[in-house]
């Protein structure tokens, strides 16, 4: 595009950004990948290195709930100002895919002719917003795809250009935020919309609780493992409890009735509230389907006779905006969790699927789901009538199934 034709509103945004080296824990089984890189805001860094390596020293290895790809926003015409600061042990980098920039300084690469613009220590970057969507960065340094390169270890993020003068809140809290995957988006005129970052990828490098590859209980071979937003839920962490055939279809295996939620990060929504999913390719080798249960949207979001959708073929380092048709709970308005996943099945078993989750009632944070895990709070949509509160009769979804923990509900 033309650079004086760019819609520019003035504001910069800045965003001093640091990479970390810490193993990633994918799941409560333990499964982790010992040389996980991720990208941080600076403020953020001490606190997450610290908390993560204290939870991977737990006797089972466990996930930190601040280990996720990095999302940050930006309004259409905003300038975007980025500090990389790299203090690891090799050439690292931004490059971001989609938005305009300056090739000589803010490509994040080294190519050609061009100014070199990988650092061992510190650079700036400016990225201007001039599309709405998301848009992947990732290390551009070292390209490879291999384990001994640095995409495959976590490497990525996204920035997400969002409509001018939309504001971007915390959905448990109310609160602005700075970056995360989950955020409620607001825009003067428009519908407010859950906007929730999904990110697939693969080739993991994974070892075990006891630092060892994973074997694939069916075959006795290795097993390797598929991931969303640096989680990961493998069907072997979830073994049948008996010997009885029932004990082991796809609608046991999946329950979290009978094994607890699964790691990758779980959507939340009232019935009926709009939403967008950001998805995206954060992975180095591999083309996944995106398949979303009960729930549709159309390939080209803003046609109205654009072909409809409820899976999408996602390549590396690609991206795509979701509007889902009639919003959460699609035109039938269902509760409940609804399943997402990649539609390889190989992919699928070795850990690439999660839920959205809808609720009927408030989400307060006062609840508790049957095994006694605290409900996070979901802020209600401002612009959206408020959801009825639990009473006695009406505990709201999940709490309204009668059921036990380590059973599959009749
Ligand atoms: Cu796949």
């Amino acid at each position: 595009m033309e650079l004086c034709k760019y819609p520019k509103t003035g504001n910069i945004r800045t965003f001093h950004i640091e990479a970390i080296q810490i193993p990633i824990v994918y799941n409560r089984y333990g499964d982790y990948d010992p040389d996980g890189l991720l990208y941080v805001l600076e403020e953020d860094a001490e606190r997450i290195r610290r908390e993560a390596l204290r939870n991977f020293r737990q006797d089972t290895p466990q996930p930190y709930k601040e280990v996720r790809p990095l999302v940050i926003r930006a309004n259409l015409g905003d300038t975007v100002k980025v500090r990389f600061r790299n203090r690891l042990n090799r050439r690292l980098s931004i490059h971001v895919q989609g938005l305009s920039y300056g090739v000589n300084g803010s490509d994040g690469a080294s190519v050609g002719y061009n100014d070199d613009s990988t650092t061992c220590n510190e650079i700036w970057y400016t990225w201007y917003a001039d599309t709405e969507g998301v848009f992947l960065f990732n290390d551009m340094a070292d390209p490879r795809s291999t384990e001994d390169a640095t995409n495959i270890h976590g490497l990525f993020g996204a920035i997400i250009v969002e409509a001018p003068e939309s504001k971007w809140l915390d959905p448990e809290t109310g609160n602005e935020l700075k970056s995360g995957l989950m955020a409620d988006i607001y825009t003067p005129g428009k519908p407010a919309f859950r906007e929730y970052s999904v990110f697939f990828h693969d080739e993991l490098e994974i070892l075990n609780k006891d630092g060892e590859q994973p074997i694939d209980p069916h075959t006795g071979l290795l097993s390797s493992t598929t991931a969303i937003s640096y989680r990961s839920e493998p069907m072997r962490n979830r073994m049948p409890h008996t010997h009885d055939p029932a004990d082991s279809a796809e609608d046991v295996s999946m329950s979290s009735w009978v094994y607890g939620d699964p790691a990758p990060p779980i959507l939340f929504a009232y019935v009926g509230d709009p939403a967008k999913i950001r998805l995206l390719h954060g992975g180095v080798k591999e083309t996944h389907v995106f398949h979303l249960h009960n729930h549709q949207w159309r390939l080209e979001p803003d046609n109205p006779v654009s072909t409809i959708l409820d899976s999408i073929t996602i390549s590396p380092q690609e991206c795509y905006t979701l509007d889902i048709l009639y919003g959460a709970g699609s035109l039938n308005r269902v509760i409940g969790d609804v399943i997402f996943h990649c539609h390889l099945y190989p992919h699928f078993i070795d850990g690439m699927w999660t839920l959205w989750r809808i609720y009927d009632r408030l989400q307060d944070g006062t609840g508790k789901l049957p095994d006694e895990t605290p409900i996070a709070p979901l802020m209600p949509l401002k612009d959206r009538e408020l959801p009825p509160k639990k009473d006695a009769l009406h505990p709201g979804y999940p709490n309204f199934i009668e059921g036990t923990p380590g059973e599959k509900p009749l």
